[in-house]
């Protein structure tokens, strides 16, 4: 299956793997207690073990403006505790419909804060991630994971990707991708968010990518939207987090 991004807005590898527990190449996967590699634990998972898990749907309906909502939960079992020893529950909420809005809420039921860090790892679908622009950038810091974690400043003008590209901004956004090919944009306005993940591996990053085709990097760009790093969360006893983005298609701008 091979994403067409004038119709398609998320992207799924043709070689994703889709089996229980192993993390899929594309969509929308959920890091979460941490993102990337473990800090001290190199065993663990990258992006925690939330994308890897079974979730339990606890309900899928109708709502306002003929949209459908499916909504998830995934709560501290014995397979977490091994990785992440606290008692929480994250809820994940999709809502679809012309636009797609998704929510990830967690809550600590336990005596004591945590800490946790989380994003959603959206694949969009493009024309090819070389002719695209990331607008809503500008101003802003970000860490270089190209250049060993540099920090550095985004002048003003739109992201463009030429290489591979790995940058966790220290903005929730809103950001716009503009697709000239794919004669549209999509606009991520979001809430509850500090960090924007941008992420394209480029031909020779890709090619280590065993779940890519070999030109299938062009066709992906990552926009992820989260709190990472520095913008990592701290929930207090009986307390909550909440964030989300909506993916709005604005179509026929280049
Ligand atoms: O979001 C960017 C990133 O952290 C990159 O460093 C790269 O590792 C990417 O995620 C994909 O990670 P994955 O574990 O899904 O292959």
């Amino acid at each position: 299956m091979v994403a067409q991004p004038e119709r398609d807005w998320l992207w799924v590898s043709e070689k994703a793997r889709w089996g229980v527990g192993t993390a899929l190449r594309g969509g929308i996967p959920i890091c979460f207690p941490w993102f990337g590699p473990h800090p001290t634990e190199r065993s663990f998972p990258a992006h925690g073990f939330a994308r890897t898990s079974i979730w339990r749907l606890l309900a899928v309906d109708e709502v306002a403006g003929s949209r459908v909502r499916a909504v998830f939960e995934l709560g501290a079992g014995d397979a977490s505790a091994a990785f992440f020893p606290h008692v929480f529950t994250a809820r994940t909420t999709v809502i679809a419909g012309d636009d797609l809005e998704v929510s990830f809420d967690v809550v600590n039921g336990g005596s004591a804060p945590f800490a946790f860090e989380a994003a959603l790892h959206t694949y969009f679908a493009v024309s090819d991630c070389e002719a695209i622009a990331v607008e809503g950038l500008g101003g802003h810091t970000y860490v270089d994971k190209v250049s060993a974690g540099e920090r550095r400043l985004h002048g003003p003008g739109p992201l463009r990707i030429s290489g591979e590209v790995d940058r966790v901004y220290q903005s929730g956004g809103p950001v716009t991708l503009v697709d000239p090919a794919g004669a549209r944009s999509l606009r991520l306005e979001t809430r509850g968010a500090a960090s924007t993940v941008v992420w394209n591996p480029g031909a020779k990053k890709a090619g280590a990518l065993t779940d890519v085709s070999p030109d299938g990097f062009r066709r992906f760009v990552c926009l992820e939207t989260g709190n990472v790093g520095d913008q990592r969360i701290t929930v207090p006893p009986g307390g909550s987090h909440a964030m989300s983005v909506q993916y709005l298609c604005v179509r026929n701008r280049s």
